[in-house]
């Protein structure tokens, strides 16, 4: 059985944890409170020695972290991976886009605002305008296709959700990108999740 180390408060972990539930894997889900030092203890730095979640511990003892390079593994030969070269490398541009262009401007403002309950005026508003940025990159994509790579559900879906989905933690109006907003629902249905609360006051 795989074993994976996640926090269910963070995007990164729970694209592992659905496309894990996707294809059907049997794991064990370990929660580490990453907000409090959790992993970075010696017990898990031996597992991952970068400290973060997720990681996966798979049925032999390897180890494998970053949530993306962990998804495509766990969903190897399954439909949630195209087939096709072009289509596949399109999933892959998304991922990387996904890690560089996405999360450290989305996860990051969630993460001070929603978690650490932060004020606007302490954040760098460069968040605010790079997260924006994205959320337009992906509306224009989303308001041709019902997927990111085309016309079924990839990887690229799932890893993109995980964030998009709690945008309006970090502050974003997701409001202003209608095709990303019915993405959104669209994915929940797929997942079987629920939509996020608002957020009061
Ligand atoms: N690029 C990594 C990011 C992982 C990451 O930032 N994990 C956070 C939780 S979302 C964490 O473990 N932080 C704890 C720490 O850095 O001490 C991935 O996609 O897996």
């Amino acid at each position: 059985m795989i074993k994976i180390y996640g926090n269910s408060d963070s995007g990164n972990c729970l694209k592992v944890r659905w496309t894990a539930e996707r294809i059907g894997a049997a794991f064990e889900w370990i929660e580490l409170d990453s907000f409090a030092g959790a992993t970075r203890t010696p017990e898990f730095l031996s597992i991952n020695p970068a400290g973060q979640v997720p990681a996966i511990v798979l049925a032999d003892g390897r180890v494998l972290a970053q949530s993306n390079a962990i998804i495509v593994h766990l969903a190897e030969g399954s439909d949630l991976v195209p087939a096709d070269s072009y289509d596949r490398a399109k999933m892959f541009e998304w991922l990387f886009w996904e890690q560089y262009s996405h999360e450290p401007a989305i996860a990051v403002r969630i993460a001070r605002k929603f978690f650490m309950g932060q004020s606007d005026a302490d954040l760098d508003p460069g968040l605010l305008i790079k997260g924006n940025a994205a959320l337009a990159r992906m509306e224009l994509q989303l308001s041709k296709t019902p997927y990111l790579v085309g016309q079924v559900m990839t990887l690229a879906d799932i890893a993109l959700v995980a964030y998009t989905r709690a945008a309006h933690r970090g502050g974003f109006e997701i409001e202003r990108y209608p095709s990303v907003k019915d993405w959104v629902a669209r994915m929940e249905g797929a997942l079987g999740l629920s939509p996020l609360p608002a957020v009061q006051g």
